[in-house]
């Protein structure tokens, strides 16, 4: 009686070590792929006319933005597109 009730719980701390694995891999996995959902949350909040770009206007509720807009706008269209914007999160003013 002992002994059987000790396997099961072996068996279920294997099992949720195993969903925890997965859980893991599968966030990690999705982090890697697509931005991160604080950037794709301040990148929305940014484009306020939703037009898909962050025009310089926009950028100046951004103070760490507006400084770096210049040289986060690789293609110097006066607005910064959502890879523009990932580039920009890490540039330096
Ligand atoms: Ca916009
Ligand atoms: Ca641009």
């Amino acid at each position: 009686m002992l002994k059987r009730s000790s396997l099961q719980f072996g068996h279920t701390l294997a099992l949720a070590a195993l969903a925890s694995a997965a859980l893991f891999m599968t966030a990690h996995r999705a982090n890697a792929a697509d931005p991160s959902p604080v950037e794709a949350q301040s990148f929305a909040a940014l484009d306020i006319n939703q037009d898909g770009f962050i025009d310089k206007r926009e950028a100046v509720a951004s103070p760490h933005l507006a400084k770096v807009f210049d040289a986060a706008d690789t293609n110097r269209d006066g607005r910064l597109s959502p890879q523009e914007y990932a580039k920009a999160s890490s540039l330096t003013p």
